[in-house]
This record gives C-alpha cells, sequence and structure tokens, in this order.
C-alpha cells in the first residue's frame, strides 16, 4: 500500500470522489462508512487519501471549519451570495436567509451583485451596503467589477451560491475563461433559470482561490434550510449588534417588545426594513422549535469565540 497524502475533494459525483494532491487530481472511492466515522465526505473536505494501481482511497476526514448543507460544502470562507436586479430577481428574504446560515455556519457572507449591464440594483446596493456585508456589483457580460471580486477573493476558499439563472457560472468564466463552464438561458416567461449546473466543483483560480461553482436553487428551497435557533438569530444580523443589550428587556426578542432597541432602530432607519421583515419571518419559524430540534447545528457562538473575524 502506498503511503498516505493529504488532500481537498473538488468534486463528488456517483460515488467518486476527486481529490486535488499533489498538484493532481486524484479518483477515490470512500472507505468503509465506519471509519468516516458515519460523515459524509463533501466537497472542500480536506482528507487523507491513499493510491493502489492508480486507484484511490479515502481514509479519513480533517475537522471541517464550516460545513454546509446546501450547496453541500466545506471548509468554506467566502459565501458568495450572488443576486441579480433583473430575472431572475433576487427576493431580499433569500438573500438574508442564505447570509443568516452563512454565518451560523461559520463562513463569511460577501453579496455580488450581477447583470449591472441590465440594472444596477441601488435597492439591494443599499440594503446590504447598510447591513455592513461586503458587496460588490459586476457584470459577467461586460467584466465590469469582476477584478474588484478577484481581488476579494484572492486565496480564500469560496463558494458561490444562490439562484438558478442568477449568473454563478457566467461570472466564474469571466473570472477565469479558461474554465469554459456551461451556462444556460433564463427562461423569460418562468422568470427563473434552467438549473444548468447540476454538482458542485471547486476550481483553482489563477487569484490563488479555489471556488466552487454549485446549482442554483429556487426560492422554495431556501425555507428547506436547517433553520438558525432562535437564540442565535439575532447574533447572524450583523447590523443589530450594536443594539443587543440596549434593550429594555435582557430577554427580548426584539419581535413586538417595548422599549426594543432592535425596533428603534428600525424605526429611525439605521436597520433597514427588509432585513428587519426577514428577521421576524425567521425567526416565526423557529419561535416554537426546542433546543432538541437544532440537534446537529453548529452554535454561532461557538464559532465565534475561535473566529474573531467579524462579516
Ligand atoms: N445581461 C447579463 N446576463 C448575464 C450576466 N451574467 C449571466 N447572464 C446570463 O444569465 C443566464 C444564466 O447564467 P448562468 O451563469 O448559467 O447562471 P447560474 O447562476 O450558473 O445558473 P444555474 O447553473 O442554473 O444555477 C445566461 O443566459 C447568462 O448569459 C450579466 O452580467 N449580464
Ligand atoms: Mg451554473
Ligand atoms: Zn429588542
Amino acid at each position: 500500500m502506498s503511503a498516505m497524502t493529504e488532500g481537498r475533494i473538488i468534486k463528488a459525483l456517483s460515488g467518486f470522489y476527486y481529490v486535488y494532491t499533489e498538484q493532481r487530481t486524484v479518483e477515490c472511492r470512500a472507505r468503509g462508512r465506519l471509519r468516516l466515522d458515519g460523515r459524509i465526505p463533501l466537497v472542500g473536505d480536506l482528507v487523507t487519501v491513499s493510491e493502489q494501481d492508480g486507484k484511490g482511497t479515502l481514509h479519513s476526514i480533517l475537522p471541517r471549519s464550516s460545513e454546509f448543507v446546501r450547496p453541500p460544502v466545506a471548509n468554506v470562507e467566502l459565501m458568495i451570495v450572488v443576486a441579480s436586479g433583473v430575472i431572475p430577481v433576487s427576493d431580499p428574504y433569500v438573500i438574508d436567509r442564505m447570509c443568516a446560515v452563512a454565518l451560523a455556519a461559520g463562513c463569511r457572507p460577501v453579496i455580488c451583485i450581477n447583470k449591472i449591464d441590465r440594472d444596477p440594483a441601488e435597492k439591494l446596493w443599499q440594503i446590504y451596503g447598510n447591513a455592513g456585508f461586503p458587496v460588490v456589483r459586476v457584470s459577467a457580460v461586460t467584466g465590469e467589477g469582476i477584478e474588484e471580486l478577484s481581488g476579494l477573493t484572492a486565496g480564500k476558499l469560496c463558494a458561490f451560491a444562490g439562484n438558478s439563472g442568477v449568473g454563478k457560472s457566467s461570472i466564474l468564466n469571466r473570472l477565469d475563461p479558461s474554465l469554459e463552464l456551461p451556462t444556460g438561458e433564463v427562461s423569460s416567461k418562468l422568470g427563473r433559470g434552467r438549473h444548468t449546473t447540476r454538482h458542485v466543483e471547486l476550481f483553482p483560480m489563477s487569484n490563488g482561490a479555489w471556488i466552487a461553482d454549485t446549482p442554483g436553487f429556487s426560492s422554495f428551497d431556501v425555507e428547506e434550510m436547517a433553520p438558525v435557533p432562535k437564540e442565535e438569530l439575532p447574533y447572524v444580523f450583523p447590523e443589530f449588534s450594536e443594539c443587543l443589550g440596549s434593550c429594555r428587556f435582557d430577554d427580548c426578542t426584539h419581535t413586538r417588545e417595548t422599549g426594543c432597541a432592535v425596533r428603534a432602530a428600525v424605526e429611525e432607519g439605521r436597520i433597514s426594513p427588509e432585513r428587519y421583515h426577514s428577521y421576524m419571518r425567521m425567526y416565526e419559524q423557529v419561535k416554537d422549535l426546542k433546543a432538541w430540534q437544532d440537534r446537529g447545528y453548529v452554535k454561532f457562538s461557538d464559532k465565534k469565540k475561535s473566529d474573531g473575524e467579524s462579516p
């Protein structure tokens, strides 16, 4: 048996894992489930592999810094949430949901507004700039903003997420034209993409980044994402942070209490109504869940201790 090496899963397809190790890609099968402690390997995972007669075997998964269920990808540092002001028009709630789940999973969200050749999406730009997220405006068609996006992602493990047809694969092709990823027309009748990308795959970029292209989802899908528990919810809205601790009641849920500093900030225009509305909607969804229903969820407060960096 050959020596064990460390590598990164860059693609998972039909039971095979493609592991990038020592400047090349090895096709691997996973060793029995039990060996991996019942964990399912994800794209982005750091793993140990061995090779024999050209066949690779995946032996173990190294600890993850983050994991994300949708898109299924591990160790992501930057979650690039792609949005657009033209079809498919992005619903702020879908973006907010992605950002909240990304922060809870230990990734930093970046908002990338695409298709600015058609529409500058002023409103989205304002909402997310005010919320304190890095926002970059790009056009995969004209190339505008692509250099800025390249600077933001340099050297990091990133994943693109967003609705089908929003232009994730097109942006990747702009960042690195040698990728030649397939892209698909947006159906003008349905106002959405055609789910052109079918699997998650990590690509090495010339700026030292690894970027995952992912299949787009529909707005309904985001409701299915693992919810952020109510205790953690205020902490995954970065613009709430300056208010937390100033509410009249220590156990303020920031939904209807008097003397709530978050609600005051909304009234004074310091927190955008769209963002607050998303908070309320997410809160409604999880308010009756018991702690045991959050099982498997990585506590945001545990992440914060090791993280240091703010979004
Ligand atoms: N006008 C304009 N059209 C764009 C831009 N970026 C992408 N498109 C178009 O939008 C459509 C969808 O692009 P894709 O890159 O396939 O979108 P995707 O997000 O990868 O979609 P899925 O793989 O289905 O999730 C294609 O027709 C692109 O040509 C842009 O910046 N401006
Ligand atoms: Mg795609
Ligand atoms: Zn409050």
